[in-house]
């Protein structure tokens, strides 16, 4: 018996050795960067940027730091041009926050089938926390990387802004960590009547825009967030998160993410590091401390 538990315990550890990170997994080379959000109670979840004026434009993720899914070749700016922004709030209220711009040729929200997002125009997202690498086939292990999908709800017959996306098995478990109070999503598009129609098109095409502020949990139990267990976001993190981008124009087109191609094949999510307040430099920080030094002076 004790021999048989030693056997036991050395086929684990192998297992262990064999799932990895692999060295490079990020898109870009180097990684993705977080940042601390100032203040959270100014941040509205509504699909516009007007309350990012804070974050540093030298960690916007652009084109050139992502890829094809499927190492296909990158679209042209006119059919599909990302750029986006994450951020981060300390307890209490420890939430990851995302901004994503999409200028596409064609906006496409036309699926009614919540389950089944993927022709369309949707941000599939996820976090990895403790960095265990996406076990396919196995219920059990989506307790630690379940993604999230975030489309316009506007044609599902079942209206849900943040779904899971791609279970194995019963969805239900996972669905009340997309939804208030763990969740909260909104997407918007320039024009904002092209979300009234199931594709919209123009000769310059539009954009669409994803805001989506969320908890992220190191491990999630099948009874619910309640019972799950919460990752404490503080600066300095590393957290494997999962951002790939979708373009349907009436049928799919890219699938466009942060994770190298070595991730894609190993099934790991590309690398984020959390940076605090004096990390980086916010240009509405500087702005403020000049309005600070200006009223000292009329002060004096
Ligand atoms: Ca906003
Ligand atoms: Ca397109
Ligand atoms: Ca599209």
């Amino acid at each position: 018996m004790r021999k048989l538990l030693v056997v036991a315990a050395v086929l684990a550890l192998a297992a262990a050795a064999m799932a990895q990170a692999p060295a490079n997994r990020n898109a870009n080379g180097v990684g993705y960067y977080v940042l601390q959000v100032p203040n959270p109670a100014k941040m509205v979840i509504d699909g516009s940027d007007a309350d990012w004026a804070w974050f540093d434009p030298n960690y916007v993720v652009t084109m050139d730091q992502l890829r094809s899914e499927q190492d296909a070749p990158m679209p042209d700016p006119a059919d599909m041009d990302v750029t986006f922004k994450m951020g981060w709030s300390p307890a209490p209220e420890n939430m990851w926050y995302f901004f994503c711009k999409v200028h596409d040729d064609t906006l496409d929200i036309e699926s009614t089938d919540v389950a089944n997002p993927w022709a369309d125009d949707c941000v599939n997202f996820g976090f990895n926390a403790l960095d265990t690498g996406r076990q396919a086939g196995d219920a059990a292990a989506r307790e630690y990387y379940q993604p999230y999908v975030i489309k316009s709800p506007r044609f599902l017959t079942t209206p849900e802004m943040i779904v899971p996306s791609r279970w194995d098995g019963d969805p239900a478990p996972w669905r009340d960590f997309g939804r208030a109070p763990y969740a909260y999503g909104a997407v918007a598009s320039n024009p904002p009547e092209a979300l009234q129609f199931p594709i919209w098109t123009s000769d310059t095409g539009g954009d669409m825009f994803y805001e989506l502020k969320m908890a992220i949990f190191d491990w999630r139990s099948p009874t619910g967030p309640a019972a799950s267990t919460r990752t404490i976001l503080e600066a300095g993190k590393f957290i494997p998160i999962l951002v790939n981008i979708e373009d349907g124009d009436g049928g799919w087109r890219y699938d466009i993410t942060a994770r190298s191609a070595e991730a894609t094949a190993a099934a790991y999510f590309s690398g984020t590091t959390l940076l605090g307040l004096s990390d980086y430099t916010s240009p509405t920080a500087v702005e403020t401390s000049t309005w600070g030094s200006i009223k000292d002076t009329f002060g004096k």
